[in-house]
């Protein structure tokens, strides 16, 4: 994974005291920029060769869900493939999909790893790697349906693969608590344990409804820093925030630290305004010393990028946590 590229980063807008800040720019993608695009959000971005490159979910304007490959030079401005990605065998014979959505890709050892919501009779979690981003090799699903957020860590731990997920419902799940399992091959998954639960209402009630793995954990000296989304059921639906957890580095299932307040809200227009309006939903992090650069979904329509400085990040969720 050598990269000799420049992470995008804009730094904080004068006079804001924001732990985390959007980009001026926002949105990155707007949701028509592939033809065939009804919307384009909640994708996954990783340093690539002398840039980057990433999956991205482009919903059609059938509003069929598929998940693209796209590159980039400076992580902002993105050639997305004009056609879905078209999987070959991986670790198991073909899979049936009916559709694939909510992607995040993760480095671990010598190859990219893909995870989204696999359409398997119901969501799951669908895996499979690349070295390219031209072939893709689709490996067995995770679970049984249903569950969605499937997030891998970025090192074996204790010699496995790692990975959190939110076991959940066939519909718009109104629950959902984060649970991590381990695999020996990327086959085959269990030691499951739950890691995090949904919050009380009188304590934090933005994650009081459900909460999902957004970007793959980074390590810092102090744990796992995730960013997660958290839910609350308002009289207007669903409304999506950003958070960020610290979780033990030997044993991920230990929550060290967790946000009380939130990061970042909806707020923005573009995240008050598309399909489904008051949606942040991060799928990805990058990272060059003490920066981070958050991409998320912003109301199931368009890309935002938001930073933050992962000490203050830290930090603020010791002083600050539930
Ligand atoms: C979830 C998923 C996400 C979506 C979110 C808000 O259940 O479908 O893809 O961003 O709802 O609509």
């Amino acid at each position: 994974m050598s990269s000799k590229s420049t992470m995008p980063w804009e730094d904080r807008p004068e006079g804001s005291t924001d732990v985390m800040w959007r980009f001026s720019q926002n949105p990155v993608i707007g949701r028509y920029d592939i033809p065939t695009s009804n919307s384009i959000f909640n994708s996954a971005v990783v340093p690539f060769e002398d840039g980057f490159a990433g999956v991205f979910r482009c919903d059609n304007k059938s509003v069929q869900m598929n998940i693209f490959a796209g590159f980039s030079k400076d992580g902002i401005n993105w050639d997305i493939n004009h056609n879905p990605i078209k999987m070959v065998e991986g670790n198991t014979s073909m899979i049936d999909s009916d559709y694939k959505y909510d992607p995040r890709v993760c480095w671990i050892e010598d190859r990219y790893w893909i995870t989204w919501c696999n359409g398997y009779h119901g969501p799951t979690i669908g895996i499979a790697y690349t070295f390219d981003f031209k072939t893709f090799h689709q490996c067995e699903n995770a679970f049984l349906p249903f569950n969605r957020n499937g997030v891998l860590f970025p090192e074996k731990i204790d010699g496995k693969y790692a990975m959190l997920s939110r076991p959940s419902d066939n519909g718009h799940t109104p629950f959902g608590d984060i649970y991590i399992s381990y695999s020996p091959d990327m086959k085959y998954w269990g030691e499951h344990r739950c890691v995090m639960k949904v919050s009380n209402f009188t304590d934090s009630a933005w994650q009081c409804t459900k909460i999902g793995a957004g970007s793959v954990p980074i390590r810092t000296n102090e744990g796992w820093l995730m960013f997660y989304h958290g839910v609350i059921n308002t009289c207007n639906g669903f409304r999506y925030s950003m958070g960020a957890a610290l979780l033990d580095l030997e044993n991920p299932d230990k929550v060290l630290y967790r946000s009380k307040p939130y990061l970042l809200a909806p707020a923005a227009p573009y995240e008050l305004m598309g399909d489904v309006p008051n949606v942040v939903f991060p799928c990805a992090a990058l990272t060059e010393g003490n920066k981070v650069a958050v991409y998320y979904g912003a109301a199931d329509t368009v890309v935002g990028m938001s930073f933050a400085y992962i000490d203050e990040v830290i930090d603020f969720i010791k002083k600050n946590s539930l």
